[in-house]
């Protein structure tokens, strides 16, 4: 790591150590890195211009689409397409998964990638921080054919890398090729992001819980019991309880400090509210890649295999020891 060094001169230093790396995996996170910058602009501005509030439309999850939510899909597809880095998309906004042929129609690229593009999107009018999440795959199917739906319903565990953009006090990409996980800031002056986070881990002992509370009498009784046992006063105990409700910037900031986040079934949610393939599965690999653990309360996330691409998992990451906490109290049941 240099002092100042930009993310372009990560990815370029870093090359060669990305899995299979052949230059087009650090294409494609620049393309991703380009998209950021132009969706932080439009959400920092969100407020001084007809931006807010819904399109109307409703998207597949049945949820009313906030503007910028549609602004950003648009924005991060168009950067993926134009670069033609990508064989093929699926995007929590869009019903189907997107085939890219590439203009010499020889659907010769390799990656697929997966993505939200404005997660949290209920806090938008607030002005409460949203992010971005994606994960990248290598294809099944051979290089020089059709993108099939295989491709994307692969297990987190293929992931080749991970990220996930704040747009917060400051916005921020943090993103993994499976290495460890580093964290760029934008300066918005210049911008240019630069590495302001070397290596995250989660530190030792964690002491925030993340859940959306109002939702507890439907909980599973174990992730009831669990709550009760952060809220005991009892050593290092009660733990704090913090919910942004932009799983983003609730799992940034329990990374950093230490924490647990839960989104368990409930009602009308009895799968959990959030998507595997580009939700779960790109922040598991980052959390695991911190040193934590992220599980759906009894199996791994990463070692779950998908068998739709908007389908939804009841998610708990966090500090490994809290989160082995949690799968204790719901084993019991
Ligand atoms: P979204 O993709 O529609 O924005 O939903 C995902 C978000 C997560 O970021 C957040 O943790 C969760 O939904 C909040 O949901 P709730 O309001 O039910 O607590
Ligand atoms: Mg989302």
């Amino acid at each position: 790591m240099h002092k100042n060094q930009t993310l372009g001169e990560f990815i370029i230093e870093n090359q060669s150590s990305f899995p299979y790396s052949s230059g087009e995996l650090s294409s494609l996170l620049n393309a991703l890195r380009l998209a950021a910058k132009v969706v932080n602009h439009e959400v920092n501005k969100a407020g001084l211009v007809d931006l807010f509030g819904n399109s109307g439309d409703i998207n597949i999850q049945g949820e009313s689409q906030q503007k910028l939510d549609i602004f950003a899909n648009e924005i991060f597809i168009q950067a993926l397409v134009n670069r033609e880095i990508v064989c093929g998309i699926v995007s929590e906004e869009n019903d189907e998964f997107i085939a890219i042929n590439g203009s010499d129609k020889r659907h010769s690229s390799k990656y697929v990638v997966l993505m939200d593009p404005l997660d949290g999107s209920s806090n938008i009018d607030v002005n409460v921080s949203v992010g971005t999440i994606f994960s990248i795959y290598r294809r099944i199917s051979p290089v020089g054919t059709p993108v099939t739906q295989e491709d994307f319903l692969q297990a987190g565990n293929n992931q080749v890398a991970a990220g996930y953009v704040i747009y917060g006090t400051s916005t921020m990409l943090v993103f993994t090729t499976g290495d460890g996980v580093n964290g760029f800031t934008l300066n918005p002056a210049l911008g240019t992001f630069y590495l302001s986070h070397a290596n995250i881990k989660f530190p030792e002992e964690g002491n925030i819980y993340s859940v959306n509370e109002g939702n507890y009498s439907n909980f599973p009784q174990g992730v009831k019991d669990y709550i009760k046992y952060c809220q005991k006063i009892e050593e290092n105990r009660p733990y704090a309880s913090r919910y942004i409700g932009s799983m983003v910037s609730d799992v940034h900031r329990n990374m950093i400090k230490g924490g647990i986040y839960m989104y368990p079934s409930s009602f009308p949610y009895p799968e959990g509210k959030l998507r595997l393939l580009y939700e779960c599965n790109p922040i598991a690999f980052i959390v695991e890649q911190a040193g934590g653990k992220a599980t759906d309360g009894k199996q791994r996330i990463l070692d779950l295999k998908p068998n739709d691409i908007h389908q939804r998992r009841p998610f708990f990451c966090g500090n490994t020891e809290m989160v082995n906490k949690l799968e204790n109290f719901i084993a019991k049941y």
